[in-house]
């Protein structure tokens, strides 16, 4: 494999830049194939700076280059495949450079492209490279003013970052706009949009009483589809003034919708670029999901205004200061807007299936990295995911108003700067007057720790002693761990269900505690304890931790009806249900009938039926262990086995509570007024959650109700559930299913990709065959991500029964559409080939035939960096 031609960057050799760049003046000619990109830049030598000036550039067609309007000599500059350098600039200068740019050809969706027609940029994190030559790190901050040249019929609109200035017809069929952005930006945050638009708008005004317009930018036709995330928007805007005190800094806040992006969107400022996915929303197309993901995301982005573009990384090792925080903050907008516990208990699991395996697996790597061969790549759940529960544990162990002491005193130093995730934890730390050194470790050190729990009741003494244990695996680069401080959130519940009041050294503590796990071991005696109360740990997920306790059967139970954080109810039925579905594994492999519990379902049971219960918490809370949770719980992965167990389970659930199941169903019709609100949602979740348990116990009804459902839905998510059972049972049903939804979608680019989704992730045997068969389909294109995701993606990580095939023409098949995808867009397909990092855990039949495929596409004449890192880190680790 040839790793050598791609260098590898190290955190501990960042270094200052030699250059400043005071002032950027592009003006941009736009063409499909041919586009004029000319850059004035006002350079100057940073003081104590030496050695040459060195501007990042790849993919570019240097036409002129001249220094203060001198044109310059061939031996007074170098070009190359990844820059140009200027040995002897002077040290203060304005450089201006012409090159041409070719947006058509370019596949990978860096730089400038066109999606549908429509010219658009990305530039995180090294794009603009692609669109001029220039220092393309975060640390080199600039104000912008950026004229956009195009066709009046091609181009009609023309935006950019900051203020509108200027506007002018150019008589040749052409027009300018001239945009002017005050604040500061690193290179990252720049953006480009033109094309044929039409646009949703409305205000905002900020708490200081300026009025902000907004403008959601979609292709023709689509504007009606613009107000669940406008609405979202400008929720967004007062949350942040609201919690953070954070008020918007422009007069205009532009969001543009493409079909085509590498990633769900990116928050340039002011003019914030979206996958159109996370915009456009009605009932009819978007389940409940989308609504959540739309809200979660424009959140997400317009946050990043403060956390990310005001103050920005220093370098991409601290990626995580800007997106760990931001994603706290979208996690703490959507529980504010919605339900707090069902909120968790999403994002937990969508830790635990993203952020687990990759601590575990060959691309483990801490929340700030300390090397990188392809920046990109490191754009993971840890960085983000983990990066979230980092800040999380910061703002438990403050408090809101300690952890607002520190944002203010954060903002307070570093407005305007280019900073690292030690200078957000100092500011942390200072404005609390708390040493936070301790807990630095955890930015540092990769891997999940694993905590094991032990307790003992003494009936003589009323005392309940609790062992708390921690112990972290060595991880690639990374054989020694450290003790983390974690803070472990728990209470007692007796045996009679009440919370027991916590007693340590005679202090009274309440109900509730949070105890500080920071050595390899802890040990507490509570006193007064009079009866057997069980413990409940990690109480709301308070630390991102792996929690081994031995709960009983009856214990387990005990939390599941009558813990008081909904979290830990929900985690007790979870943990509960895998330790069943595991000994179900251990007696499928044993050739043994397994066994199943009918205590479980007694008690899956009464939560489904407690109306006390928020429905969406119930629906959660009913749901079984998904399969790669179950997979990361065993080594080697009993594949098949889990898929049995997991069918067997769901098969007797839904036969055994069928009348409790079948009321519900006929309980929670809605009276057929859409409402995407969190409660509506939260009883279609769980009369959904009813269908797809009676679907599993395969009964000739159940497909009529399910095929009932799906021809009377009244909007997205009725209907995918509907549809979900149905593509899991062979029969006409489900063909009648699939081709009436591909009749009444096939024009609408979001649903299809849904209808291509489905497809990949039945269990059926012939799925393989057919999303083959799909990538003929007019629909479906390779050089489209979100194509590629919801076919390629769905089937290589969300049918693991269809994906490890014992022949392995799962495998073969997905690194053949890699290797091809890697040609057009390294970026998306590195990302998919992560899942081929997980072949030491399989069987040795399956691991020989995944790991056999990812050899074969390391080889690959040609192959990326972003593919070349991934595949040469999964094959060492
Ligand atoms: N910052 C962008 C992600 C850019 C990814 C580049 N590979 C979106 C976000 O996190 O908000
Ligand atoms: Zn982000």
């Amino acid at each position: 494999m040839k790793t050598e031609q791609h260098a590898v960057i190290r955190l501990s050799e960042y270094a200052a830049p030699s250059y400043a760049v005071a002032g950027v003046a592009l003006s941009f000619d736009l063409a499909p194939t041919g586009t004029t990109v000319r850059a004035d830049l006002k350079i100057e030598r940073s003081a104590g700076q030496t050695g040459p000036l060195t501007l990042d550039g790849e993919a570019l067609d240097l036409k002129s280059i001249t220094i203060d309007g001198q044109p310059l000599g061939d031996n007074a500059y170098t070009v190359t495949e990844t820059g140009l350098t200027l040995a002897d600039a002077p040290s203060k200068f304005t450089l201006t450079t012409e090159v041409l740019i070719d947006p058509v050809e370019n596949t990978r969706l860096e730089g400038l492209y066109q999606s549908n027609g429509i010219f658009c940029t990305q530039c995180e994190a090294e794009g603009f490279r692609r669109i001029t030559y220039f220092p393309d790190r975060p640390d080199v901050l600039s104000t912008y003013r950026v004229t956009v040249r195009g066709s009046k019929d091609v181009c009609p609109i023309l935006l950019s970052n900051g203020n509108l200035v200027e506007q002018r017809d150019l008589g040749d069929g052409r027009h300018e706009a001239v945009w002017e952005d005050p604040f500061p930006k690193p290179s990252y945050l720049f953006a480009l949009v033109a094309g044929k638009l039409d646009s949703y708008e409305d205000t905002f005004t900020t708490m200081s009483g300026r009025k902000v317009d907004l403008k959601i930018w979609v292709e023709p036709g689509n504007a009606p589809y613009c107000a669940y995330a406008m609405d979202a928007l400008k929720r967004s805007m007062k949350w942040d003034e609201d919690r953070f005190g954070l008020e918007y800094d422009l007069d205009i806040f532009n969001i543009v919708a493409v079909s085509d992006f590498n990633m769900g969107a990116m928050e340039n400022k002011s003019l914030n670029v979206f996958n159109a996915k996370y915009i456009l929303a009605d009932p009819e197309t978007a389940t409940d999901a989308d609504y959540a993901n739309i809200e979660a995301i424009v959140g997400h982005e317009y946050f990043h205004n403060w956390t990310g573009n005001r103050v920005t990384c220093r370098d991409w090792f601290q990626l995580s200061l800007k997106e760990g925080l931001t994603v706290f903050r979208d996690q703490e907008f959507s529980a504010d807007m919605r339900s707090r516990a069902v909120k968790r208990i999403q994002d937990v699991r969508m830790l635990r299936a993203r952020q687990f395996p990759e601590d575990a697996g060959p691309l483990a790597h801490p929340v700030r990295p300390e090397s990188y061969m392809e920046i990109n790549n490191f754009y993971t759940a840890t960085v983000y995911e983990k990066g979230a529960e980092v800040i999380r544990m910061q703002h438990a162990l403050l408090g809101e108003d300690g952890f607002q002491k520190g944002m203010k005193l954060y903002f307070e130093r570093h407005d305007g700067q280019a900073v690292t995730c030690d200078d957000f934890v100092a500011a942390m730390a200072d404005a609390n007057g708390r040493d936070m050194t301790g807990f630095k470790p955890w930015y540092s050190q990769a891997g999940t720790p694993k905590v094991t729990a032990s307790w003992r009741h003494d009936a003589t003494s009323k005392t309940l002693t609790l062992t708390l244990t921690q112990a972290t695996e060595p991880t690639p680069g990374q054989k020694q761990k450290q003790a983390l401080p974690i803070p472990m959130r728990m209470g007692l519940v007796g045996s009679d269900g009440k919370p027991c009041n916590l007693i340590l050294d005679g202090q009274d503590l309440g109900a509730e505690t949070v105890l500080m796990l920071d050595e390899d071991s802890l040990t507490c005696v509570f006193e007064g304890v009079d009866n057997a109360a069980v413990p409940s740990l990690n109480r709301g997920f308070s630390a991102p931790i792996v929690l081994k306790a031995p709960y009983s059967a009856a214990e387990s139970i005990l939390l599941m009806g009558h813990d008081p954080d909904p979290f830990a109810r929900w985690e007790a039925g979870q943990q509960y249900a895998t330790a069943l579905l595991l000994g179900m594994v251990a007696d499928l492999r044993e050739k043994r009938e397994p066994v199943l519990d009918e205590g479980f379902i007694a008690a899956f049971g009464r939560i489904l039926t407690d109306s006390s219960l928020d429905p969406a918490f119930r629906s959660l809370a009913i749901t079984l262990p998904s399969e790669d949770y179950l997979a990361e719980q065993m080594r080697p992965v009993a594949v098949d086995e889990i898929h049995e167990a997991r069918q067997r389970l769901r098969k007797a659930i839904g036969e055994t509570l069928s009348r409790d199941l079948s009321r519900l169903h006929a309980e929670l019709a809605d009276d057929g007024r859409f409402d995407p609100g969190a409660d509506a949602a939260g009883r279609r979740a769980l009369r959904n959650t009813a269908l797809i348990y009676l679907g599993a116990a395969e009964t000739p009804e159940a497909v009529t109700l399910a095929k009932t459902r799906y021809d009377i839905a009244d909007n997205m998510t009725d209907r995918m559930a509907a549809l979900a059972v149905l593509t899991e049972c062979a029969g006409p049903e489900r063909e009648a299913a699939l081709a009436d939804f591909h009749d009444r979608f096939k024009d609408d680019e979001q649903v299809m990709d849904k209808w291509f989704a489905i497809q990949a992730m039945s269990g059926l045997p012939d799925t393989l065959d057919r999303v083959k068969a799909l990538l003929d389909h007019p629909r479906f294109s390779m050089k489209k991500p979100n194509k590629v995701r919801a076919l390629i993606g769905s089937f290589a990580m969300g049918n693991p029964i269809r994906f490890h095939a014992a022949d392995g023409s799962g495998y073969d098949f997905v690194i053949d559409k890699l290797i091809e995808l890697d040609r057009l867009n390294p970026q998306v397909a590195a990302r998919l080939l992560g899942t081929f990092g997980q072949w030491r855990r399989l069987p040795a039949d399956r691991a020989r035939l995944m790991k056999t495929a990812l050899e074969r596409l390391a080889e690959t004449e040609g192959l990326s960096r972003d593919s070349t890192e991934i595949a040469t880190k999964s094959l060492a680790g």
